[in-house]
């Protein structure tokens, strides 16, 4: 007896752990029953059954989504039938497997939802009442289902809907820097999620778990590999493994690509070359898709990375960059298949602006490319900085569609333990406007494929997600790999929509939380740019760790990965002259929009000192001379910080406590990164303008030979 009782209360104690575990690992799928009485309530009501006709492996996962969903939220199983038997129904399905569907006439409607779009309504019929999912495709019922369960996760109404969603972009897509050997380029959550060497035999439940994220907010790609690419991957026994991850990505719509590296004939072909334009190279190529799709019949194509920082490439062979994605673009078209050809490219060897070379090599091919190739560009022309204006590539390629990437890992913006909510990043850029057809013409339109009738469009995101047990070792990375999914879906989203969102169903639905966290999320973007980078500052990170400040980094083997080569501090000023009088790479914008940045007067200040060298009295907007006002924004920024820290102390109590002390002692090192970036960059940037740091400021606790010296070991991600 004494001993069963001993198992009954260790299982309680097990069961219990695991019920009240928040660790994060669920994400914003927590669906922990709803505390709004009368919101429950309505739930209760208008659940009353599932009906789900059809049995589609993806059919099928939007039932088990839901059942799982509303379970937990309505903390009541809600049953599954084939026919109704309630009053009040909840009903998924296509007309074309779904008879109930079918007999709500909802033809007209659909046909605004397209192939991956979904309607969400209630009507009566028969005398009952429907909460209606409905799609063209299955794919379609089944982000509809995600949608709805949002709905509840977030407390909102559901008695009335009538809504229609479709994405406003094609390949929603992640970009997963993930080496063979299970490391990450730029991550800061663990190891791979891949686990090679038990594929394909051993499905991991992560990988279930990642494609029903990623589907919740409708990801439908990821391409599996780094962009410095290892030709292994293509070969069969590692294509096996790519068709079990594919096998069970499909059901959830999530396609799977991969990386090609450009010399793969060489390294597992047996060729002597990997020219673009010679027949054997062609074929090879052509023979490798078609035994790829022989593992991965809904393959989607390849990302590739040439004649970038090392990388093989067509100008290897005096080719160009559209002869290499055109010779690949033809060796998936038959099955469909699509090309992601990377933008960021480079060279030491060339005296111009690294910020103006990508434009440089790939204006002139416009029109050149096949109609399966999308052109990958960053937001930026330099790297993912903390702040860039907006890539002039954007808007400059009306025949080529032009795919976005954007870097939902953090890099270069604090990585694994800073809070930063990256949407208000991916807004600034996606909002800016290139005046390529006059004023209106964002680069979300050129994106999207309104600007020039594009019907191939793609965003990317470089993923931060790993196998920490919450995925993102920051548990509001999470936020950012949430944001970049939604803005994918449709950008013309709020940074503040999508970040409620997230609390609410990552967090709770207490408004006493929701309220100041939120404006924190809003807030961190800009005070991280106060602390690293302000005023259009650039690459002054730690030397290829880029962890930590490093403007003093210089007479490295490349110019180009220094940081005096950007912000180029004299006695005069500081800041990189991108005008006529300098590199120039203003007149690569659009005539309006090259006018305001050349112009001291009407650059914004966020971009000041990317664009212009200025003088340390100059004065700025705020009246304080540039070179006070770079105290101040220093200053603010770790202030900032503190603010954040503040915040989040007073909300203790209203979320679980492993969460928040998780993310409270981040926050402390956040505020010790904080103060070493305005310390280390006063002092460093002081040498030059020989003014002293205003009196009513914090002074720096150190030295800056102390700074100088601090050269961290192991930082991940390299
Ligand atoms: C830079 C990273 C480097 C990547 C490169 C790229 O430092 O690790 O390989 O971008 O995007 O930001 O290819």
């Amino acid at each position: 007896m004494k001993k069963i009782c001993t198992v009954f209360v260790l299982l309680m104690i097990l069961l219990g752990s695991h019920a009240f575990a928040e660790d994060g690992y669920r994400l914003w799928q927590r669906y922990e029953q709803v505390q709004d009485a009368s919101k429950l309530q309505a739930y209760r009501k208008a659940a009353g059954e599932i009906i789900i006709q059809g049995n589609s492996p993806t059919l099928k996962v939007a039932q088990q989504e839901l059942e799982m969903g509303l379970n937990g939220l309505l903390g009541q199983a809600v049953p599954t039938t084939q026919q109704p038997t309630q009053q009040n129904i909840l009903v998924a399905g296509t007309p074309s497997t779904s008879a109930l569907i079918k007999e709500l006439n909802l033809s007209d409607k659909l046909k605004a939802a397209g192939d991956e779009g979904y309607l969400l309504l209630t009507t009566t019929k028969n005398g009952r009442n429907y909460t209606v999912i409905a799609a063209n495709t299955d794919i379609g019922v089944l982000y509809g289902s995600f949608h709805l369960l949002r709905l509840l996760q977030t407390e909102q109404d559901i008695a009335k809907l009538s809504l229609t969603s479709t994405p406003k972009i094609k390949h929603r897509v992640l970009n997963h820097w993930d080496n063979l050997d299970r490391t990450v380029e730029r991550g800061y959550s663990g190891f791979s999620l891949w686990n090679w060497h038990l594929l394909p035999d051993y499905i991991d439940q992560r990988y279930i778990d990642y494609a029903r994220a990623n589907a919740s907010i409708g990801i439908n790609g990821t391409v599996l590999t780094n962009v410095n690419a290892n030709a292994l991957v293509l070969t069969p026994d590692y294509l096996k493994k790519v068709a079990a991850l594919a096998d069970a990505f499909r059901p959830y719509g999530l396609k799977v690509y991969l990386t090609a590296r450009f010399s793969a004939p060489i390294e597992i072909g047996g060729l002597k070359t990997a020219d673009p334009l010679d027949p054997q190279v062609q074929a090879w190529w052509k023979q490798k898709s078609d035994e790829i799709y022989g593992y991965v019949p809904d393959f989607g194509g390849f990302l590739v990375k040439a004649n970038s920082e090392g990388q093989p490439g067509p100008q290897n062979y005096g080719r160009n960059h559209a002869d290499g994605a055109n010779m690949l673009a033809d060796a998936v078209a038959a099955h469909g298949g699509i090309v992601m050809w990377r933008a960021f490219v480079y060279d030491d060897k060339e005296p111009d602006d690294r910020a103006k070379q990508a434009y440089n090599e790939f204006k002139p091919l416009d029109g050149q490319f096949r109609d399966n190739v999308l052109v990958q560009v960053k937001n930026g022309p330099i790297d993912f900085q903390p702040r860039e204006p907006f890539h002039p590539m954007f808007g400059a390629m009306p025949k080529t569609p032009l795919m976005m990437e954007f870097q939902i890992t953090q890099e270069y913006l604090g990585q694994g333990t800073t809070l930063a909510y990256l949407s208000p990043m991916y807004k600034e850029t996606l909002e800016s406007d290139t005046y390529a057809k006059g004023k209106g013409s964002t680069v979300a339109k050129d994106i999207d494929g309104t600007l020039y009738k594009h019907t191939l469009t793609g965003i990317a995101g470089v993923a931060n997600i790993g196998t920490d047990r919450n995925w993102t070792g920051h548990q509001f990375g999470q936020a950012n790999w949430y944001t970049f999914g939604r803005l994918a879906w449709d950008h013309t989203l709020s940074s503040e929509e999508i970040a409620e969102e997230w609390l609410r169903m990552t967090f709770t639905n207490n408004s006493q939380f929701i309220a100041p966290v939120k404006s924190m999320m809003l807030g961190s973007h800009e005070t991280i740019v106060n602390y690293m980078t302000p005023l259009g500052l650039h690459h002054i990170m730690g030397w290829s760790h880029h962890y930590g400040p490093g403007p003093w980094i210089k007479d490295k083997h490349r110019a180009d990965w220094t940081s005096v080569y950007y912000h180029r501090a004299d006695e005069k000023g500081i800041g990189f002259d991108r005008t006529k009088t300098g590199s120039n790479a203003v007149s690569q914008y659009f005539p309006p929009v090259a006018k305001q940045f050349a112009n001291l007067k009407t650059v914004p200040e966020k971009y000041l000192l990317w664009f212009h060298h200025v003088d340390w009295d100059y004065k700025v907007n705020s009246g304080r001379t540039l070179w006070n006002e770079l105290c101040y924004r220093y200053s603010s920024g770790v202030d900032g910080v503190r603010q954040m820290q503040q915040t989040w102390d007073k909300v203790q109590g209203q979320v679980d406590e492993e969460r928040f002390q998780h993310v409270k002692t981040f926050l402390a090192i956040q505020e010790k990164e904080a103060k070493w970036w305005r310390d280390a960059c006063l002092l460093y940037f002081q040498t030059f303008s020989k003014r002293p740091i205003p009196q009513d400021l914090e002074k720096p606790a150190h030295t800056l030979e102390h700074y100088m010296s601090l050269d961290p070991k192991f930082v991940p991600g390299i």
